[in-house]
């Protein structure tokens, strides 16, 4: 059995759930907030059997998309004034691991 820990954009998470749900796989989802950007995103654990989690992998390939965020960026001169230029960051699809399950149970 393997655990998929997948990190999606929410603009993403409700056609991901709607598919891992009619392809029949029971998962967990978790608000979570990304490092970096500190922006809202959610965590899906799905818990499942070896040979169906490239089934898994291909519906959230499918329902995760890359998006361009601008942030600003604020270094400041030699002079001590603050300059505000705004950066590029690609976000998404989607951050997956994939990880052995060494016991499941339902207690
Ligand atoms: P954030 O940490 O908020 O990162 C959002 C995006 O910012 C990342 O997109 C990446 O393009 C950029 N980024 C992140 N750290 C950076 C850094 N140190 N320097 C420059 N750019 C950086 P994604 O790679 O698609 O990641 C989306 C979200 O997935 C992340 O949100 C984080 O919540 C999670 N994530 C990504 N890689 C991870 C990892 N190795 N372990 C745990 N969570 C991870």
């Amino acid at each position: 059995m393997k655990l998929i820990t997948a990190i999606v954009n929410k603009k993403d998470v409700n056609e991901v759930s709607d598919a891992l749900r009619e392809q029949g796989f029971s998962f967990t989802r978790m608000a979570s907030t990304g490092g970096f950007l500190t922006a809202g995103n959610t965590t899906i654990l799905i818990g499942t059997d070896d040979e169906k989690v490239e089934n898994a992998l291909e519906i959230i390939r499918q329902n995760c998309k890359k998006r361009t965020v601008h942030i600003s960026h604020t270094p400041y001169t030699a002079t001590g004034f603050p300059l505000a230029y705004p950066t590029e960051v690609i976000v998404g699809g989607a951050t997956v691991f994939v990880t052995d399950v060494c016991h499941y149970e339902k207690i």
